[in-house]
């Protein structure tokens, strides 16, 4: 099967910081567990380049636009580079294939009755480019409001209100996690929707409509069209094969976008709409959200990751919060979430059992048949939890089962002292247990500390690769390499 998963595209109007990381570690996460899961996958990132607000960047920054936005994008793509995310297609929406594509969707809508030319009179704020019916001030840049009174393309929103409504409440995950779906419903269920505004004639630095040079594409039909172009032609083999099982990571601030205008736009083109989009809270620093816009709340991931490793952030996003729910980030929680469950938890147990492996039985030994054994069937159970929580996208609830593991089995060996057992069955038995546990431990953990599993695996001789299809598989094969340290203490100095 196949699985094409998607981060936001960025706006390249500033530089990449801590927020935008936190979305794309969440996305490869989930890349992880599909590849686990046997899916061929693609993950799809960007950066997104038209509209005023980059125009207006550009200017302020005095730079032309193209030179700009291209300065903008490969601080994006390079970012994602030097943490070693595996993103397999990064589209800008300056290319030229990401333009022939849009104006595909465009024409899509229209022929289908859904596109129609009025004036648009009302508020927007440009940081956002989103459109606002009320107030004074932007509620999440805080800057006024501008009046805006233009002639304008619009989409027929208002017609795609009730099949919104019946797809939400029939796909249990279409948007997760749970808060954000009901936000969305009561958002559809208490508002009557307004067609929306898909035009402007007071820019130029966009996508011209077809058919009405007078006239560019509202900016976030641009950006979202980015999910389809970056599979290719809509008539496209990949197109077919990957944009049926799309997955879409995004935050909070984008999630209307997303869950409401971006699925009628997609069913009056004729298309299918994405099976999940898993939705992030905010990062704040001391309360206050992350953001180009406030300098003084801007985090960069690489001196972070050098800290504590790309495996480290991860951990300590899924582990801190909720997926969905605000995150107040603090350098000192990070650094002993991370020593306690990576080098502690997850390091001491691996370098205990090879520490008995190299003491008793260095070269290893066989045992046929699984032993009948509590532990096992503990562990058990609680992988069965991780796989139900990682398929409802619950990626704290099954970080926390991945730990759960590891602690008992920590506690396990506590308790039993194999170091105690006489030489023979008694005790290959156990450690033949304990392998089988630590294996299946590290699949687990393959979507959120990769690096540290793959070590793992390594020190108990176990195939490189983490698929689902081999946990709880019984390998009579144990054995370990000399015990090392897969994951050093981090010191609150760096
Ligand atoms: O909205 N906490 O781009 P953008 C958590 N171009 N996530 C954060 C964050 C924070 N403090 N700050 C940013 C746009 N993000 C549009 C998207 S998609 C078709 C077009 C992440 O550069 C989060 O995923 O403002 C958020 O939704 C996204 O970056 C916004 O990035």
């Amino acid at each position: 099967m196949k699985r094409h998963i998607t981060t936001p595209i960025y706006y390249a109007s500033g530089s990449p910081h801590l927020g935008h990381a936190y979305t794309t570690l969440v996305a490869t996460c989930l890349r992880r567990y599909a590849e686990m899961d046997d899916h061929e996958v693609i993950l799809a990132s960007g950066t997104d380049e038209h509209g005023q607000k980059i125009e207006q960047a550009a200017t302020r920054a005095d730079v032309p636009l193209l030179k700009f936005v291209e300065a903008r994008s490969n601080e994006f793509a390079s970012l994602w580079q030097s943490l070693a995310l595996p993103i397999d297609l990064f589209t800008r929406t300056t290319a030229a294939h990401h333009q022939s594509v849009t104006v595909d969707l465009w024409q899509r809508m229209a022929a289908n009755g859904d596109i129609y030319k009025g004036h648009y009179e009302g508020l927007y704020c440009v940081e956002c480019e989103e459109y606002f019916t009320s107030g004074e001030n932007c509620p999440v840049h805080r800057v006024p409001l501008q009046k805006f009174a233009e002639e304008s393309y619009f989409f027929r929103l208002s017609a795609y209100q009730q099949r919104l409504i019946d797809h939400i409440k029939g796909h249990q995950n279409f948007i997760v996690p749970i808060a954000r779906r009901n936000e969305v419903l009561a958002l559809l269920t208490e508002n009557t929707l307004r067609d929306l505004s898909i035009s402007r004639t007071s820019t130029t630095w966009g996508i011209p409509v077809p058919g009405d040079n007078q006239h560019v594409m509202y900016v976030w039909i641009d950006a979202l069209a980015t999910y389809l172009s970056a599979l290719g032609p809509l008539n496209s083999d990949r197109f077919a094969e990957y944009w049926p099982n799309t997955i879409h990571c995004i935050g909070k601030d984008i999630l209307t976008f997303h869950a409401v205008y971006w699925p009628a736009i997609l069913w009056s083109a004729g298309l299918t709409i994405p099976d999940s989009i898993v939705v992030n809270g905010w990062l704040t620093v001391e309360g206050r959200k992350i953001a180009k816009s406030d300098p003084a709340t801007i985090l960069d991931p690489v001196e972070l990751t050098e800290c504590v490793t790309v495996d480290g952030l991860l951990h300590y996003f899924l582990k801190s919060v909720n997926l969905g729910h605000d995150l107040d980030f603090r350098r000192d929680i990070l650094i002993d979430v991370v020593n306690t469950d990576l080098a502690n938890t997850i390091g001491n147990l691996y370098a205990r059992y090879s520490g008995l492996m190299q003491r008793f039985y260095p070269g290893g030994f066989v045992v046929e048949a699984q032993p009948k054994n509590r532990l096992l069937d503990e562990v058990a159970v609680l992988s069965e939890q991780y796989l139900h929580d990682m398929e409802s996208f619950s990626l704290t609830q099954a970080s926390k089962c991945f730990l759960r593991i590891a602690n008992l089995v920590n506690k396990d060996i506590q308790d039993v002292e194999p170091w105690r057992l006489p030489e023979g069955e008694a005790l290959q038995q156990y450690l033949a247990c304990l392998h089988h546990v630590l294996r299946d431990l590290a699949i687990l953990g393959e979507p959120f500390v990769p690096v540290l599993m793959q070590k793992a695996r390594g020190l108990i001789g176990s195939p490189e690769v983490a698929r689902l299809s081999d946990i709880g598989v019984w390998q009579p094969h144990i054995c370990s390499t000399e015990s090392e340290v897969i994951f050093p203490r981090v010191e609150y100095s760096t």
